[in-house]
């Protein structure tokens, strides 16, 4: 076998070298995140606490690492970390509010107590609210040029709002009440819909603020969110394969949790064999979209396998 080092200046990296590879990038995001979590005397301690208890929780950083890895391979922008930290507060509020009772109702998120169960369910709430504001104070005060700043911000809210995350949330939500009188191939599509905008549109967003913010060229920023739309597909499907196996220590969340709620799943509809093929397609697609981009963006081709490999 190659070589790591061969291995990733031929373009190719697996999911283990993935790991070591981005294993300082975590730590620089995760130091990021840790300064901009400090808050002045106004902010109340409890929630201060609730804020960084979530955000600074063990996390895989896939939506920072991807906008770091999508400026690095237009050339980089020193405005990225700002703004794959802005990225990754609106990840970690939407997780927070989702785990609420009045979403989906859980008790562990990245391997600890979710916000709610920890400080209550107001406290997590303005927890949330705070973490989704300071994103966007975030992007106006640290990225520049001011026009780039108001680029970002648009692209992040339009990702974040009512017809992206926010909308497919409410869509998901709705799809738990609903009979069963749709044929497997309106199922599929609308399982799709709902994750293309739950999940994918983040994914999305964290690409086109990387080429924003490294001034990329309309065909790199086209590249990157094709590569951002299968990508995101890929990563639900294994989520769905993952909760599916059902090993809440190594998901540091409650396992089999859809399957048991009647939730529509990809290996429910596709079957599990069939939702890994898909996922495996979807990769090849995103490794594809960006072959332009040349050896510069090893890193998220590397990335793309890591996702259709992970284990947690
Ligand atoms: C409350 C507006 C609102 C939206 C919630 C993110 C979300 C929408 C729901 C979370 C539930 C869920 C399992 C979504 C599908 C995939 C997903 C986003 C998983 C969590 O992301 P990871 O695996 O988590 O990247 P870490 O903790 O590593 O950041």
């Amino acid at each position: 076998m190659a070589s790591s080092s061969a291995a990733a200046s031929a373009g190719f990296l697996d999911a283990l070298d993935f790991l070591e590879r981005a294993a300082p990038m975590r730590t620089r995001i995760e130091a990021a995140l840790e300064v901009y979590s400090r808050y002045d005397a106004d902010c109340p301690i409890v929630l201060r606490d609730a804020i960084r208890h979530s955000l600074l929780a063990p996390a895989k950083r896939l939506r920072p690492m991807l906008v770091l890895m999508a400026a690095e391979s237009c050339g980089g922008g020193p405005s990225a970390m700002a703004a794959a930290c802005a990225v990754e507060m609106v990840h970690t509020y939407s997780l927070i509010h989702d785990d609420l009772p009045a979403m989906d109702d859980d008790e562990l998120r990245r391997g600890i107590p979710t916000c709610h169960v920890k400080y209550g369910e107001a406290t997590a709430i303005l927890a949330g609210d705070a973490l989704l504001t300071q994103a966007f104070e975030l992007l106006a005060t640290e990225v520049r040029p001011l026009e780039v700043a108001a680029r970002c911000c648009a692209e992040l809210g339009r990702a974040a709002g009512a017809s992206r995350l926010v909308g497919g949330q409410s869509d998901d939500l709705a799809a738990e009440s609903r009979g069963g009188s749709e044929s497997p191939e309106e199922s599929l599509a609308r399982l799709e819909a709902i994750h293309r905008r739950k999940t994918g549109a983040l994914f999305v967003a964290s690409l086109r603020l990387g080429a924003l913010v490294a001034d990329a060229p309309e065909p790199f920023d086209a590249a990157l969110a094709a590569y951002g739309r299968a990508l995101g597909l890929a990563f639900q499907i294994a989520d769905d394969l993952l909760d599916h196996e059902g090993n809440a220590a190594a998901l540091g969340k409650r396992a089999r949790k859809d399957g048991d709620r009647g939730k529509l799943t990809f290996p429910a509809l596709l079957g599990v064999e069939s939702s890994r093929r898909r996922a495996a397609a979807l990769i090849d697609e995103a490794v594809g979209s960006i072959e332009s981009l040349g050896p510069q963006a090893v890193s998220l081709r590397a990335l793309a396998r890591y996702v259709l490999d992970r284990t947690h």
